[in-house]
């Protein structure tokens, strides 16, 4: 199914600020989006790679992303903040704030609406309908290029997904019924981004994005299993810190924070 393309064209008249020079770029197929921005780090900050599909698209931790043709939005962004290394997992919750904003509008469509399972998945009723991937190269103990992977089951269907994640995962159109305009989203997506960014890019706080994790966060107030190097242990969301860290409470009643790092997190039923 390729006769909706993704245009360009489209996607830059929908675009509103300047803060960023977004300079978009949708190819047919690549391995990842994050890979070929890696490859075009040399460019200025603002260049977005798009793709039909990718072929060997990446989650976290080296796992795979599926991204069939032409029915998703498979995106990432070449950033280049002036910022400490340590602060850029928190850009992961900048971009989940930028998807809640971008769908917020389409709110009335979803029957619950979009939630960050933190730290960088993006939920519909309990189902992954989408992640973030946040990487960055650094050279000399300073940042030369952050990349940010955004993938998003827009309108795929239910036979989109192999068998393993079909209890797993969802899509926007599985959810609401509604084919999507991959164009709009997009530039919805980056007119909410550049905004959320440039204001962590001054005050050094996610100040608004943090608001917007909170108000959308599936996990807190929610028992959950945390997963750290093969260890498991159970605890309670409390709330996000100032640096999008999670705050829990542990069975033997320790409030204790947890970066993003390598933890994965379970909701426990
Ligand atoms: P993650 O590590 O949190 O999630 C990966 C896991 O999610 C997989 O192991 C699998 O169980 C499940 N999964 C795989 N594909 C899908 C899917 N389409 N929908 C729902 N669940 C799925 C999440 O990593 C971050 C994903 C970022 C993807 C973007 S797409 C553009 C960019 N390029 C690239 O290669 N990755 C990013």
């Amino acid at each position: 199914m390729t006769q909706n393309l993704l245009s360009p064209t489209k996607i830059v008249g929908y675009l509103q600020n300047k803060m960023i020079d977004w300079k978009i770029h949708c190819l047919d197929t690549i391995d990842s989006t994050n890979n070929e921005c890696r490859r075009r780090a040399a460019e200025n900050e603002g260049t977005v790679i798009l793709s039909e599909e990718q072929t060997a698209g990446r989650g976290r931790q080296g796992r795979a992303w599926n991204s069939p043709k032409g029915k998703g939005v498979w995106m990432s962004l070449l950033l280049k903040p002036d910022l400490p290394t340590e602060t850029i997992p928190q850009l992961t919750l900048v971009g989940a704030a930028a998807v809640c904003k971008a769908m917020e509008k389409e709110e009335g469509y979803f029957p619950d609406k979009i939630k960050i399972k933190w730290p960088n998945d993006i939920f519909i009723r309990e189902k992954k309908a989408g992640g973030i991937l946040t990487e960055m190269q650094i050279s000399a103990g300073r940042i030369e290029s952050v990349i940010q992977g955004i993938g998003l089951n827009v309108n795929l269907a239910a036979e989109d997904f192999p068998d393993e994640l079909k209890a797993l995962a969802t899509s926007f159109l599985i959810e609401t019924g509604k084919v999507y305009e991959r164009e709009r989203i997009i530039a919805d997506i980056l007119n909410h981004f550049e905004i959320l960014y440039e204001k962590f890019l001054v005050g050094g706080e996610l100040g608004e994005a943090l608001h917007i994790c909170r108000q959308n966060s599936a996990v807190i107030g929610r028992q959950v299993r945390l997963m750290n190097n093969g260890t498991e242990t159970e605890a309670e969301v409390l709330d996000l810190g100032p640096r999008g860290e999670l705050i829990v409470k542990l069975g033997n009643g320790r409030i204790t924070s947890v970066i993003s790092g390598e933890i994965s997190l379970r909701i426990q039923s």
